[in-house]
């Protein structure tokens, strides 16, 4: 099965990339980092599935040559990764990790050896435990420490990096962490939580300050996107598909582009706002180069008769993903769009993460994740749509390059590109690797 795309559908200088995240990948326990919270969080029963943790993971740390070759020979132009906070600043302030940042600079080095442009995300979830104890994303001084590790981080490979992003995915850092209580430090408390979304914006804003101090370039935010589908035509639903859209999608680009919250979010959460959040603009709105799109799926949402927000969701009919998730390659463009009209006008988009889970298995030495294709060829699809609307999207990076942790769930989730054995950490391209890599070399 082949991808109806090919690299000449798309302009000079699209690019194509893969993506991962440091704790999903790189083998924790290697190299002197220190705790996180996703250690502790794991560590506690009930919290992930097994209490499976990162501590090895895919190995990339040791293995990283073989899997950015993997990404070289499939044709990709760039690699998109995070830097861990607690590799680089075990105790999350303080003494740097000499061997952290030396992996982090070989790491770079190896990527522009074999002509992948190196996307750099400063956190991707891993907060170090010793910011977690002193209160993490709930802590206003969280800006100032994040700015700190930024700096050592980017003082050292800055230089090399193509682009650079503070934050993967802010709502996942707050909501999900600390109302919904399924990721670390796992609190379901609506001031926690909106605190943590205020934060989480604080520490983008200072970042970009201090990158652009450091004399940075291609600077961008990556945020995350579910569309939100009302369950039914009720004014009900409505509202609260409305009030899911304005919390999940609506808040982080109101903050980082407009210097404003959706008032949709703000009737709940204004009450739980640190005092003064207003003044806090003029940082979070620093000026980014481009905007980051992570999209999956869609969520079909319904009333709930409980406290604010109200809002539950219901099952809906589309095919479902690995991860249970609705494949709906339409809101991708919907985003897309969205962003460019009322958020980012001219500057450039990515979408710095699609992909799906599947439950793939090596058969014979093959991977036939004909659904992932299939999944990759829609989204594709979308985005050449979106282009044609006009939409300037300058980039698109498949997640992930390879099967990893997928944090409360597990090692079961797989998303890869290339299949990761758990045990022996052999790593098999999966058909969806070849498809892509036939798509890029093709002009038609
Ligand atoms: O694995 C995650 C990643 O860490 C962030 N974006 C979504 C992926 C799939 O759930």
């Amino acid at each position: 099965m082949r991808l109806s795309h090919a690299r000449a559908n798309f302009p000079d200088g699209f690019v194509f990339g893969a993506a991962t995240s440091a704790y999903q990948i790189e083998g924790h326990a290697l190299g002197g980092a220190g705790v996180t919270h996703w250690d502790t969080f794991a560590a506690t029963p009930g919290n992930v599935v097994r209490a499976e943790t990162g501590a090895l993971a895919c190995d990339h740390y040791t293995r990283y040559a073989e899997d950015l070759d993997l990404a070289a020979a499939a044709g990709l132009d760039a690699y998109r990764f995070s830097t861990s906070w607690a590799r680089v600043l075990p105790e999350g302030r303080g003494t740097p990790n000499p061997e952290g940042l030396d992996f982090y600079d070989r790491l770079v080095d190896a990527m522009l050896a074999r002509g992948l442009k190196p996307c750099a995300t400063l956190y991707h979830w891993e907060l170090p435990a010793p910011l977690a104890d002193l209160g993490g994303w709930r802590n206003r001084d969280i800006a100032g420490w994040f700015g700190d590790f930024t700096e050592v981080i980017m003082r050292r490979i800055g230089d090399r990096v193509f682009s650079a992003a503070p934050i993967n995915e802010p709502w996942c850092v707050a909501w999900l962490s600390h109302f919904l209580g399924q990721h670390a430090p796992g609190l379901r408390d609506i001031r926690a939580a909106a605190r943590a979304m205020h934060h989480v914006l604080l520490a983008h804003g200072t970042a970009i300050a201090r990158m652009r101090g450091l004399g940075m370039g291609n600077l961008g935010a990556v945020v995350n996107h579910e569309y939100a589908a009302p369950a039914d035509g009720s004014p009900e639903a409505v509202a609260a598909a409305t009030r899911y859209d304005a919390i999940y999608n609506r808040f982080f680009l109101g903050g980082m582009f407009r210097g404003a919250y959706p008032a949709e979010a703000l009737e709940g959460l204004a009450p739980h706002l640190p005092a003064g959040w207003q003044d806090d603009f003029p940082t979070i709105t620093q000026p980014v180069d481009w905007l980051g799109i992570n999209y999956y799926t869609r969520k079909r949402i319904a009333a709930d008769p409980g406290p604010w927000p109200g809002t539950a969701e219901v099952p809906g009919p589309l095919p479902k993903t690995q991860m249970g998730w609705e494949i709906y390659p339409e809101g991708l463009r919907f985003f897309l769009d969205r962003a460019h009209r009322d958020y980012t006008g001219d500057l450039p988009i990515y979408v710095t993460e699609n992909g799906m889970a599947n439950a793939d298995s090596v058969q014979d030495g093959r991977v036939a994740d004909l659904a992932r294709i299939a999944y990759l060829d829609a989204h594709l699809a979308q985005v050449r749509q979106a282009r044609a609307d006009g939409v300037p999207v300058a980039g698109y990076f498949v997640w992930s390059l390879l099967d990893n942790y997928e944090w409360a769930l597990g090692y079961d989730k797989r998303f890869g590109l290339v299949h990761v054995d758990f045990d022996s950490l052999r790593r098999t391209p999966k058909d969806s690797y070849h498809a892509l890599k036939a798509a890029l070399r093709r002009d038609n």
